[in-house]
């Protein structure tokens, strides 16, 4: 063990799409092992949203088998539900009187969903970074690995445990995002100005269950742009940019390395090389994914098993907290 301590969590509020395996899943294997990990299907987040039951069952089970058929071992990290252990509600209760409205205001994630859900704006969807903060501060958490759109959630994270501490005294880790190298935010293939989503069923998302022929085809219809020259520039060309870094992703590459592989290339050309990279990534994961989901038993005695270990020690890291804002302890 290195002696660091990262949490990650992924809603089960859609299918998940590329963004998700780029930006977060694929690099979750390599901090279990020598680090302390937990990766959690946050669907108490899920719930910000109105979510169909059965639905979310499977989408939560889907969202394990995902996780382990990327790699992750629970033997080598704690993989769990985050329903499953209530210190995470529970802490988010005490987290959002640490958390000014003026701060839950500002959150663009909550901008974005107030404004696709406008017949559901509930206090859950304002309130949730203090829930993440929860997930994270509960832990003792040094790192997140998330994408780039989780920024301004880890920023709040970090004031508030800033803030408790101030109060009370040392209580919480001041956590740190770790974005991934390249691919930090995937962009829509259709809309290369907005984030690809999972809760956005269009040709600009791939799902990760697609098929070779879905996933090629949405990206050989991408949106680029009539610059005709392959260049690293975000702001007038984000389709291109989009492109190389997904292909960066697929093959452990910064962005700056994939541009050098197509020098003097169309864009036909780029998006061929994109759709064989994320199809040749993805084939094997899938493969595991739909092994996975034949035996949810086995998924239900994944998720106990790291329930039970992340309990625990959430539970102690509540009574410290309980204790230190001036609740009498729990009498057995
Ligand atoms: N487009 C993306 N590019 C890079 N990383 C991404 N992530 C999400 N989208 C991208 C990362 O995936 C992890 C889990 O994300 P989430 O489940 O918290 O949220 P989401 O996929 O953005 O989906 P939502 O919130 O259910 O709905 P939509 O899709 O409508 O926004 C995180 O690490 C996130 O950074």
């Amino acid at each position: 063990m290195s002696g660091k301590t990262v949490f990650s969590g992924i809603q089960p509020s859609g299918e998940l799409s590329l963004g998700n395996y780029l930006g977060a899943l694929k690099r979750f294997k390599d901090f279990q092992g020598a680090n302390d990990s937990l990766f959690c299907v946050v669907d108490l987040h899920a719930i910000t949203v109105r979510q169909d039951p059965a639905q979310l069952r499977q989408r939560t089970y889907s969202g394990v088998a995902w996780y382990l058929a990327s790699g992750l071992d629970p033997a080598q990290c704690t993989l769990f539900a985050q329903s499953h252990v209530s210190a995470h509600a529970e802490l988010a209760w005490i987290l959002n009187t640490f958390t000014q409205m003026g701060e839950l205001e500002r959150m663009t994630q909550f901008k974005d969903k107030a404004a696709r859900h406008k017949h559901n704006i509930n206090a859950g969807l304002f309130a949730y970074p203090a829930l993440m903060a929860a997930d994270i501060l509960l832990y003792d958490t040094h790192e997140v690995p998330v994408g780039d759109d989780q920024k301004q959630h880890i920023e709040l994270a970090r004031d508030v445990a800033e803030r408790f501490n101030g109060i009370y005294g040392p209580t919480f880790v001041v956590p740190k995002m770790v974005a991934p190298k390249a691919a930090a935010r995937v962009m829509d293939l259709q809309d290369p100005t907005s984030k690809m989503s999972k809760s956005v069923d269009s040709l600009g998302t791939v799902f990760l269950h697609e098929d070779e022929k879905t996933i090629s085809k949405k990206i050989m219809k991408a949106v680029t742009d009539n610059e005709g020259m392959i260049r690293l520039d975000k702001d007038k060309q984000p389709g291109v940019y989009n492109l190389l870094a997904i292909y960066a992703a697929c093959h452990d590459q910064t962005p700056e390395e994939a541009l050098a592989q197509f020098t003097g290339k169309g864009y036909g050309d780029l998006k061929k090389a994109v759709a064989e990279a994320v199809v040749t990534v993805l084939a094997p994961v899938q493969a595991r994914h739909k092994e996975l989901m034949a035996d949810t038993a086995q998924l239900d005695a994944v998720l106990a098993a790291g329930a039970a270990k992340a309990r625990a020690r959430a539970n102690k890291k509540l009574a410290e907290v309980y204790a230190k804002i001036g609740f009498t302890p729990r009498q057995g």
